[in-house]
């Protein structure tokens, strides 16, 4: 069953799509300064490089332009998360500047010296969440399988292993590797849950390592159990959609109560929220921690 299979397709189209940005300005120097500062804005190009055009945090980054008084005539690149994570290596490499959105759970920020700046505006939110959405009629439907989704809940560090040990490996492998070493958990999920013979569970979800982390382990779960799971990649907004539609049966990867607010309300009421299974991330803007740079309202306007 791959209803969403076409909307992976469109998904997939969007994560390669390549949006230009920045212009032809001069190349900037190392001695373009304002008040005997660097002028961190030319330094960047007056440039934030972010990820795909779906994202939460790239609507988030427009908003920022927007928002900030400071960041006018300031250009949002979007691309790709591995672009972005490219562009960063190579300007700690050249210990060069460079404004990036950023997130946790991710290994950027132990694979990187990089820094969160302030966001006083609050664009970016604080403290995230990631929560767990089904379809209506799954708990009836399907209670072992709604069991188990209402159960996942996993910790910040857990994620990130697999993130990290996905650089070396497969991610379906290193998956299956936290999974081998936290048995203990993984069953707790399951605790008292029948087993199904052979039903089919589609479950849609990002395409970022966090989310395929989590719905690779929740699919290990849930095929213990009998289940045959499908997981079907998309942008955040058919996430929630496909959900909405039922489509596709649940999720485990909507971020909130920010990143991905817009969508959550634009469909609010058509799916059923489980709840947290991981607290603590975040989004926002980060810069290498040689730049002077502490806040978004350092950053300074295009002349
Ligand atoms: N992320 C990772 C996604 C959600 C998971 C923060 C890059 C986003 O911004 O939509």
């Amino acid at each position: 069953m791959m209803k969403l299979k076409k909307i992976g397709i469109i998904a997939g189209l969007s994560l390669a799509l390549v949006a230009c940005g920045g212009d032809d300005s001069e190349e900037s120097s190392a001695e373009s300064e304002s008040n005997g500062e660097v002028n961190v804005g030319e330094e960047v190009e007056y440039t934030i490089t972010g990820i795909e055009p779906g994202a939460g945090i790239s609507q988030a980054t427009n908003k920022a332009l927007e928002e900030y008084d400071n960041l006018e005539g300031w250009t949002h690149e979007e691309s790709s998360t591995a672009a972005m994570l490219t562009e960063l290596g190579e300007a700690l490499d050249n210990e060069e500047e460079i404004i990036i959105a950023a997130w946790n759970p991710h290994y950027m920020f132990a694979k990187y010296d990089i820094k969160y700046i302030d966001d006083p505006k609050g664009v970016y939110g604080g403290e995230e969440y990631i929560t767990t959405i089904a379809r209506k009629g799954l708990k009836e439907d399907m209670p072992e399988a709604y069991e188990i989704l209402d159960n996942f809940y996993w910790e910040v560090e857990d994620m990130e292993s697999i993130m990290l040990a996905a650089q070396e490996k497969d991610l379906e492998e290193a998956a299956q590797d936290w999974v081998d070493e936290n048995q203990e958990t993984v069953d707790s999920w399951s605790e008292g849950v029948d087993s199904v013979d052979g039903q089919d569970i589609e479950l849609a979800l990002t395409p970022w390592d966090s989310e395929r982390a989590s719905a690779q382990v929740v699919k290990i779960a849930l095929e213990s159990k009998g289940f045959n799971v499908t997981l079907t990649p998309v942008d955040p907004q058919i996430v929630f959609q496909a959900v909405s539609a039922g489509d596709a049966d649940a999720s485990l990867a909507p971020w909130m109560p920010q990143t991905h607010k817009d969508f959550y309300e634009k469909y609010e009421g058509e799916y059923e929220d489980l709840g947290a299974n991981l607290e603590g991330a975040k989004i926002g803007l980060a810069v290498p921690t040689y730049m002077d740079v502490e806040s978004i309202e350092d950053l300074e306007p295009k002349e």
